[in-house]
């Protein structure tokens, strides 16, 4: 008997302190969740918010032209297979637009001209089409892209000329003070000549297309 009623007390203590624990933890849950509710990251359901713009990405080592890759060459000798190129187009909520372009294993000491330009990468260079402009040249044809200072430049247009160290690497960046919605650009292509052009009649022109990096939405 004695034992019987040592066993239930005993019994009873375990589900008060059982019990406590759980409406403990009830009582704690909704904290909990106000608390993850506040300090959780907004995520970021669509990459096309209207506040945010769109995040653009692309990263990839240099292959020849093929319908799988992301970065190509179309010119080993001045854009070697292998090369590693990465680039961010990261939107900012000031309505601004951080662009990022690094490069690993092109020439060493050289300067190589680069653009955000309209299409996915192609076959051939001229398959990214123009370069892209916030306000469009309406001179521009693509037969004669354009050569117009006044949207040729580098905060109309996103320029991410590179010069090369010993290594042959370089990370270069622009910010310009607009973000993307509907039209988006497809590549960032990297030209023969060093720099990019900025005269009247000849301004964004850079030689010849000897690389490409596809962009993607993040
Ligand atoms: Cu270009």
């Amino acid at each position: 008997m004695r034992g019987l009623t040592l066993g239930n007390s005993y019994h009873t203590a375990w589900w008060r302190l059982i019990l406590t624990v759980v409406g403990a933890i009830v009582a704690l849950m909704p904290v909990g969740c106000a608390y993850h509710g506040v300090t959780m990251p907004t995520p970021s359901a669509s990459s096309e918010s209207p506040t945010s713009g769109v995040f653009l990405f692309g990263s990839g080592t240099l292959t020849a032209p093929n319908p799988t890759s992301k970065a190509m060459t179309y010119n080993p000798e001045l854009a070697p297979v292998g090369a590693a190129v990465t680039a961010a187009l990261i939107p900012s909520s000031d309505g601004s637009t951080r662009a990022e372009l690094t490069v690993s294993g092109l020439l060493p000491n050289r300067g190589y001209a680069a653009h955000v330009h309209m299409k996915a990468c192609g076959a051939t260079g001229e398959a990214a089409g123009p370069h892209y402009q916030n306000r469009m040249d309406p001179a521009a044809t693509p037969q004669a892209p354009s050569t117009n200072p006044e949207y040729a430049n580098p905060r109309n247009e996103i320029w991410l000329d590179l010069h090369t160290d010993d290594a042959g690497d370089s990370t270069s960046r622009s910010t310009v003070p607009f973000v993307f919605s509907d039209r988006v650009p497809g590549s960032i292509v990297i030209h023969e000549a060093m720099q990019t052009e900025t005269a009247p009649g000849h301004a964004g022109q850079a030689g010849a297309r000897i690389a490409c990096l596809t962009l993607s939405r993040r």
